[in-house]
């Protein structure tokens, strides 16, 4: 126990406060943190970085203030189940989604007052046994295939693992995903087709040992804001950083070179990057020649791309993609990052692609200081995959299409699997459109914002025939349930959490769970039981032991050797290795690392005469995806209480906007209404929206056109069109 004065409180009194280690909820950097609770009121009161080998004691503001979501008073505390009747379905307070956004409710959040009467507060028997019941009774009708789940990277492993566990032997189908099918399926989908794994090869950290650093399509001072400091402190004693993103993130400040990018050009950029490089006799033959395949088709795809040709299409000057090359070739040791700028594209893999061939061309894998990183964003969206909530694998990226290792699982679990690989998050959405799928149980995901195309998501949730929803708030998705179900926040878990350098992290709770809510991997075990498909642990740990069993990169962890600080998988030795910071320095898990080269390709929906502007959208520092966590912590919404669009001073002054006035932004899709900000960080001809703000939802307007590999829709690319309508707000329509 330590004395410590409150922050709120303004008592004189000191509060007696316990010292809880556990980790930060939000992003995949993994910080360590430990919570200082007033265990009397159930309250967290101040939040410490501590020595996580993620962190070394460092946080963001999210870490730091961003805990009180935890404890605020829209928390669900009973089952909630839909009154008989309370149709239409879905958002009650709409003001957004059909173009009728606007300034009506600046708190931005659902309107409990609104919603909550058409729902019931019920016991715990009555609302696990309505789900169950209509759930079995949909599978009996109709086969598991017209059941689906949405598990969630906000959980843990073991959450995760026990959700893909109940739809593939309690449901009878594959049909389970989660949102990396939004995030980086598509540099998962180039990973495993060139390597063979989809994790990162070597840890954030490494970066201090890189002669160059190349980051690409990542706002990474915002989205991995630790992350982002030891990259920062590692240009600043001399790693060369290559920043290359279509809007000037602060990342860009601290860049040797800063490439900006027309936006969707990556693929014409790294082909001449590479086609230099071959040009210039600075590729690694002896790696090539040992350790890869495919180099033939690679040379004649680059041959293509001379600097002069490419400088047209990305908008880099040729000069200046040659001392790109020159720098990338030369260096003894180079390592990639990357994000969503590369991954939400319908050419998402061929990017990922692209930044793939140039680490193997220049050999710059398996080894201190190089290697290639996809910064991982949920806090456990690393685990989650890795724990199978995946359509097409079971945990460990096993192929559910493998007789073999579907044998081996249906021994496990008890019940015949399907064989058909399940359908992903965009086509399950579809497939409830089309009435195909009937049936969900959503698990800490808010689609119905993050989704793109939120008025054809709309008619998906609205058409399906039983939706649960389990979640710590009445999210925009959860105005669409049948039943309402409150569970566990992080604040309240214990479970591992795998962050984006593959570390595996112990979480303990620090506060009791609110009022009748329980802890998500209770509830998922319940619902299987009164499916008729038993699933009993005494918590946990006991889970974590039966996914380890059959997830081999897991296989040598066990709770007890995690300590507070955890280890990195492939961990060789369960008692005392750190786990493997560095990996395939001698081989990939495919053997051989394949070259699969890409030519470019235009974005799904290019700007025209009539929606003549290119639509980025993405993230800030203070908010959390669609907001439902950061716009209820009191710090982080004050930061950033409302919604904005980012418009270049040569587009605003053309089309008479002002700063701070209100726009109608509209695509072919939908409409909405913000306020203007006029900054040059977004180049001319473009537009960023920040994803976060429900009453003005980015993805109104997003184009839901997929990646063919990966599945994942073009988040980064679409066409839209700003009508100016003023200082005053516009009233609601
Ligand atoms: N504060 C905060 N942090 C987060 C999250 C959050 O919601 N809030 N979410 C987490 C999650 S799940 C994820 S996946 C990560 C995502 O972290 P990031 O990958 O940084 O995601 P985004 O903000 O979507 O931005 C990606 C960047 O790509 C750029 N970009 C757009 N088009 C192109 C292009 O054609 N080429 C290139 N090279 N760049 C382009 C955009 O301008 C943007 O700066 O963040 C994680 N961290
Ligand atoms: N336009 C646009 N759209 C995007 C993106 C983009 O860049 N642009 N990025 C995409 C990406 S990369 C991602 S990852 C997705 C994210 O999309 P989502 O995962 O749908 O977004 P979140 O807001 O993180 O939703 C998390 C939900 O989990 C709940 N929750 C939090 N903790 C717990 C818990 O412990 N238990 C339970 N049961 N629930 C919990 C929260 O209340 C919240 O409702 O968005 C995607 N959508
Ligand atoms: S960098 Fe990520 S994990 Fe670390 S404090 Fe910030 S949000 Fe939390
Ligand atoms: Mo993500």
């Amino acid at each position: 126990m330590r004395a410590l004065k409150p922050m709120a409180a303004p008592a004189a009194e000191p509060v007696r406060v316990k010292a809880v280690d556990s980790l930060c909820p939000y992003c995949g950097v993994g910080c360590a943190v430990t919570y200082l609770v007033d265990e009397a009121r159930n309250r967290i009161v101040a939040v410490e970085g501590r020595d996580g080998v993620a962190n070394e004691g460092r946080l963001c503001v999210k870490g730091r203030y961003g805990f009180d979501y935890a404890t605020h008073p829209q928390r669900l505390t009973r089952p909630l189940i839909r009154k008989a009747g309370a149709y239409p379905k879905g958002p009650l307070s709409r003001e957004t989604h059909e173009g009728r956004s606007g300034p009506r409710r600046p708190g931005g959040l659902v309107d409990y007052a609104e919603v909550l009467p058409h729902f019931l507060e019920a016991g715990w028997d009555e609302a696990l046994d309505l789900v169950a019941a209509r759930l079995k009774a949909l599978r009996d009708a109709h086969g598991g295939d017209a059941l689906a789940g949405f598990g969630s990277a906000k959980g843990s492993n073991e959450e995760a693992y026990l959700f893909q566990k109940l739809i593939r032997a309690g449901f009878g189908t594959n049909n389970v995903d989660h949102c990396t099918r939004l995030c980086h399926a598509s540099s998962v989908a180039a990973l495993m087709e060139c390597i063979g794994s989809g994790a990162v090869t070597n840890v954030v950290r490494d970066v201090e040992r890189a002669e160059v650093a190349l980051v690409a399509g990542s706002n990474t001072t915002e989205n991995h804001p630790v992350a982002a400091t030891f990259i920062k402190d590692a240009a600043h004693n001399g790693t060369q950083l290559i920043y290359i993103n279509p809007r000037r993130t602060a990342l860009a400040d601290h860049a040797q070179v800063y490439l900006q990018n027309t936006p969707g050009s990556d693929v014409p950029l790294l082909n001449a990057i590479m086609h230099v490089i071959i040009a210039e006799n600075l590729h690694d033959k002896d790696f090539i020649e040992r350790r890869t395949e495919g180099f033939a088709q690679l040379q004649e795809v680059v041959s293509h791309y001379p600097p002069e040709a490419a400088a047209g299409l990305c908008g880099i000057p040729a000069e200046r993609i040659r001392e790109v090359a020159r720098l990338i070739g030369r260096a003894r040791s180079a390592m990639i990052f990357w994000g969503m700028g590369i991954s939400q594209h319908t050419f998402g893999t061929d990017n990922s692609r692209c930044l793939i061939s140039l680490a193997l061309l220049t050999g710059n894998v398996g080894r201190p200081g190089t290697g290639l990183h996809p910064l991982r964003g949920q806090n456990n969206v690393q685990g989650a995959s890795d724990a199978g909530l995946i359509p097409m694998f079971y945990p460990d990226y096993q192929s559910v299409a493998d007789p073999k290792v579907r044998a081996r699982f249906e021994q496990l679990w008890g019940r015949p699997l399907s064989p058909k690989p399940g359908l992903t998050v965009t086509e399950i959405m579809e497939g409830a459109r089309e009435g195909h799928i009937k049936g969900m149980y959503i698990m800490g995901e808010n689609p119905f914002i993050s989704d793109p195309d939120s008025n054809n998501v709309r008619k998906g949730l609205a058409a399906l025939d039983f939706l649960a929803v389990q979640d710590i708030f009445l999210t925009e998705t959860a105005e669409f349930a049948d039943v309402i179900l409150p569970a566990s926040s992080f604040m309240e878990k214990r479970g591992t959490f795998t962050n984006t350098d593959r570390r595996v992290q112990l979480s303990q709770p620090a506060l009791r769970l609110p009022g009748e809510a329980r802890q998500d991997w209770e509830l998922i075990c319940e619902i299987a039981g009164r499916m008729g498909y038993p699933m009993r642990y005494t918590g946990p740990d006991a889970i974590f032991l039966e996914m380890a069993a059959c997830t081999k990169s897991y296989a040598t962890l066990r709770y007890e050797h995690l300590g507070t600080r955890g280890k990195w998988y492939p961990c060789p030795d369960p008692e005392h290795s750190e786990g493997e910071r560095i990996v395939f320095g001698q081989t990939f898990p495919r053997g051989k690392g394949k070259f699969s080269p890409a030519h470019n390709k235009d974005a799904a929906e290019l700007p025209d005469a009539e929606y003549p502007l290119v639509l980025n959208t993405g993230r800030l520092l203070e908010h959390w995806h669609t907001g439902v966590m950061t716009r209820r912590s009191a710090a982080l919404d004050a930061l950033e209480p409302e919604a904005w669009i980012e418009v270049n001073p040569a587009d605003a002054a053309r089309a008479k906007i002002a700063e701070g006035e209100w726009l109608r932004v509209a695509s072919r899709r939908g409409q909405i209404v913000l306020k203007a900000r006029v900054l040059d960080r977004t180049p001319p001809g473009s537009v960023f929206i920040p994803m976060h703000f429900r009453e003005a939802a980015a993805n109104v307007l997003t184009n839901p056109a997929l990646d063919p590999f990966g599945k994942i829709p073009e988040f980064k690319y679409c066409a839209v069109k700003l009508t100016p309508l003023g200082m005053t707000p516009p009233k609601p329509a």
